[in-house]
């Protein structure tokens, strides 16, 4: 298809900093930069078993979350680092991959941003050719950072999702796409291998508000907390059931790949709390998946919650923190708040929310 009337990745960022005449264009710059890092880790996918033995693990290597990290994991954080360290417009990056956040290498100067990321997020699926993809998260760096009067911590890392600057995903699946926020609604981009450019294809997207699609590891059934029985068991229940009508089941394990799915054709997501491991607040991170994740969610008309409360409210205690996420469809998101919320049906000590009662929808 000809690139006439299209607008690259390149354009539809500078008709958003349009908006700001007071922007310097360093967000901009960055998440072009962001993007290439993208392209570079698409290429290495594609390539699967022929690109190195990425897909073997590598003996004894484990990330902070104690989880194995693969050759791919390793060269995509890699790639990131290295196609961000130099630009000037970050203070400092942080990835699920790294104990530590990275300070910016004294040879480069440092910018107003941090950036943090899930460098290749559902490796799993490598060994399988199945989708995966890279997530990120850009925030404000504190000014004593910028201003080089003091060093980076993982402290700085610590900010609400709410205050995110911007959020995307690039997802490596029959076509690379990349899916980015700015704070002006979600667009998506599909990468043309010819000209190596990402290509908008979808604009202004949103959550489709009615769904009968939900995702969910109901292998950990045993350890979910009473509201998500409830969801799970309703939905399952389907036309005979409270929500009168029948629903359908996904599961890809990669969260990008599942986020794509409900962005283009609604559903909800549920990665929640649980009580397989009690040291374990919930399986993904809060600051590399659920935050950007939740963000993109937000600036789609669609909702993202630890189950109790917005995702994006979340003030974050340690970098690698895990947490219960759902999102998605914002009414979904809002009835398993809602039960979080509510006391359990049948409840002998909440006669009025009994299941027959009158005072139960
Ligand atoms: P990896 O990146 O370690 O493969 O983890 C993927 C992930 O964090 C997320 O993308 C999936 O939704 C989730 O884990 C899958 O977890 P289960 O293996 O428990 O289904």
């Amino acid at each position: 298809m000809p690139l006439t009337g299209r607008w690259t990745l390149t354009r539809y960022l500078i008709e958003e900093r349009r908006r700001y005449p007071q922007a310097s264009g360093a967000l901009n710059a960055l998440l072009l930069d962001v993007s290439l890092a993208c392209k570079a880790i698409a290429r290495i996918v594609a390539r699967g078993a022929l690109a190195t033995n990425a897909a073997a693990p590598q003996a004894g290597a484990l990330n902070v979350q104690g989880e194995v990290q693969k050759p791919l994991d390793l060269l995509s954080n890699d790639i990131f680092l290295r196609m961000n360290e130099w630009n000037g417009h970050l203070a400092g990056m942080a990835s699920e991959e790294m104990d530590e956040p990275r300070p910016i290498p004294e040879a480069y100067p440092r910018g107003r941003y941090l950036l943090l990321f899930d460098p290749l997020d559902g490796s799993s699926n490598i060994d399988v050719n199945v989708s995966v993809g890279s997530i990120f998260s850009v925030l404000r760096a504190p000014a004593e950072l910028t201003d080089g009067s003091r060093e980076l911590r993982g402290a700085d890392f610590l900010q609400a999702g709410a205050t995110q600057v911007a959020a995307g995903y690039a997802l490596y699946g029959p076509s690379t796409m990349l899916v980015l926020s700015v704070g002006n609604g979600v667009a998506g981009f599909t990468l043309d291998p010819e000209l190596g450019e990402f290509v908008l294809t979808h604009p202004a997207i949103q959550v489709p508000e009615e769904t009968q699609e939900f995702a969910i590891n109901t292998s950990n059934a045993r350890f979910w907390e009473p509201p998500v029985k409830r969801y799970v068991d309703e939905c399952l229940a389907g036309r005979t059931g409270p929500r009168g009508k029948d629903f359908n089941m996904r599961w890809i394990a990669s969260m990008v790949a599942e986020a794509h799915r409900i962005l283009m054709r609604g559903g909800v997501f549920l990665y929640p709390r649980d009580t397989k491991d009690p040291a374990k607040p919930g399986r993904l991170r809060l600051l590399y998946e659920a935050n950007p994740v939740g963000f993109l969610m937000e600036q789609a008309g669609g909702r993202a919650s630890t189950g109790r409360q917005p995702v994006l409210g979340v003030l974050p205690s340690a970098l690698h923190q895990r947490i219960g996420l759902v999102f998605g469809s914002a009414s979904e998101v809002a009835r398993i708040e809602r039960y979080h919320h509510e006391p359990p049906p049948g409840d002998s000590d909440a006669p009025l929310f009994a299941p027959r009662s009158l005072f139960r929808d």
